[in-house]
């Protein structure tokens, strides 16, 4: 039996635009998400979040599902543009009023809310008006809606997330333009990721002046991070798969961590990377109370001589090649999900270990862990082994973390419920709830049936114990 420490927090994430719908509805402005997703070709299907789970309608019912499996904690966002529809100025009454219901239904359940400010549906407005995450302004605006959670829902809520994954919001949004809002740049990306961590700090800022020291709530941010494991020994595999984490995670993580970018990054990126100044780094450094981790996945890394003319294979994971020089691979042998991401639960170790040793052991949670499948609802059930042995053995890697000395404190499963996958549409399922998106009915899959025990009995009995972790 694998038993995790007393306290440690089991939870499940979602977020505002994927789940939510009622997009227009109750004084709701779009947000670029919004924008994006019914610009033809953008998606999968030209799907959209215009109803998406209908979430805002149905959250007591989905508050009543996680009461069913004891969840401990629910992560969500706050949609910007439904609270402060212009993004600046006047606050949305009725958008208040919805959050501050949602969080009176947890907290009733004994469910604790955990809110993430942004997940990547900025106020329309910001981007067409003022330039988006590209204006040095953008950090008090962010400041100024953080302000407005905070003084609205944060006699009720303990637990700040500024921005989720801020590498995702700078490579596939302004890098590959996969993403809201769609451009392609390869200088873009270092300038947005600039503002995220100065709008981060600003909200960490004004938290902790204005409300830390009554609200006694603990505010952070999270990053994502796949692993990179040399694909050889050499020397030079191996500063090959540093310098992609460097790049990747050290890029947001060491800021707040350690007070700088990477030296790998300033070395390579040269003057496109800006320069943190004194004020920023009075902002940044140290502006975290936690170690928030969205991880799913990982690949080999190796080096690659500027001069031979190679393209990295592997989808959205890479960063900006040109500045890096590593090429990711994948092992046939791996196994995959739907996403075609491998599952590799050691790696999940490995990665943690990384963090614990680079950046002090902070208090670390996983704010996000899961797996996309192709499931089928048959006679109300369904069979979803490979997403249950996917969770088990991650969070089987996460206890031998934990018992090498990693500070892990919780864990949260990517999703709740199957929902809008942003440019996949609804192709992908990472859902423990299965979602009819014609009827919108909810069915809790294998997986939920099975987490339910996990928390239940803060642990599990190791069933795929031939699976390396
Ligand atoms: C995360 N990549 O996104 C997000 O936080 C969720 O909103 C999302 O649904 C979930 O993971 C599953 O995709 C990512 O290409 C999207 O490297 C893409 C990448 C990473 C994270």
């Amino acid at each position: 039996m694998l038993k995790f420490p007393k306290d440690f927090i089991w939870g499940t994430a979602t977020s505002s635009y994927q789940i939510e719908g009622a997009a227009t509805e109750d004084g709701r402005a779009w947000s670029i998400w919004d924008a994006h997703a019914h610009t033809p070709g953008r998606t999968y299907n030209n799907a959209h979040a215009d109803v998406a789970c209908d979430h805002y309608h149905r959250f007591r019912e989905d508050v009543q599902l996680m009461a069913d499996m004891g969840l401990k904690a629910y992560r969500f966002s706050i949609s910007w543009s439904r609270v402060q529809p212009d993004g600046q100025g006047d606050v949305n009454p009725k958008g208040i009023q919805f959050y501050s219901d949602l969080i009176d239904e947890l907290l009733a359940h004994g469910i604790t809310p955990w809110v993430t400010l942004y997940h990547w549906d900025l106020p329309l407005a910001i981007q067409m008006e003022r330039d988006g995450w590209l204006n040095p302004e953008i950090a008090d605006m962010f400041a100024q809606y953080a302000d407005i959670c905070f003084g609205h829902f944060g006699d009720r809520v303990k637990h700040w997330i500024t921005l989720n994954e801020p590498w995702v919001v700078s490579i596939l949004g302004f890098g590959e333009g996969v993403f809201a809002p769609g451009r392609k740049s390869k200088n873009e990306p270092y300038l947005v990721a600039h503002q995220l961590l100065r709008a981060h700090g600003k909200a960490v800022l004004l938290y902790r002046k204005k409300y830390q020291a009554v609200q006694n709530g603990k505010i952070g941010i999270t990053n994502n991070c796949d692993w990179r494991e040399p694909l050889t020994n050499s020397r030079a595999d191996r500063d090959a798969a540093q310098r992609s984490l460097e790049f990747f995670l050290g890029w947001f993580a060491d800021p707040i961590y350690l007070g700088d970018y990477p030296q790998a990054m300033k070395d390579r990126v040269g003057a496109r990377l800006p320069t943190l100044t004194p004020e920023d780094i009075a902002l940044i450094h140290g502006s975290s109370d936690f170690f928030g981790l969205n991880h799913y996945t990982g690949s080999y890394a190796a080096d690659v001589d500027p001069n031979e003319n190679i393209r990295n294979e592997v989808y959205g994971n890479g960063g900006i090649f040109e500045d890096q020089y590593v090429q990711l691979s994948t092992d046939p042998q791996w196994k995959t999900t739907s996403m075609n991401w491998a599952i590799l639960p050691w790696g999940c170790r490995k990665l943690i270990e990384w963090i614990s040793q680079r950046y002090g052991n902070p208090p670390l949670y996983i704010t996000e862990n899961g797996c996309a499948l192709d499931d089928q609802l048959e006679k109300g059930e369904v069979k979803d082994t490979v997403r249950k042995e996917y969770i088990e053995s991650y969070l089987a890697a996460c206890h031998q973390a934990i018992e090498n000395g990693v500070n892990l404190k919780g864990y949260f499963v990517w999703s709740f419920m199957d929902n809008f996958e942003w440019a996949l549409g609804y192709s992908k399922r990472f859902g423990i709830h299965y979602v009819d998106y014609d009827t919108l009915e909810r069915t809790p899959k294998h997986s939920a049936l099975w987490y339910r025990e996990v928390i239940k009995n803060n642990g599990f009995e190791f069933s795929i114990s031939h699976t390396q972790i």
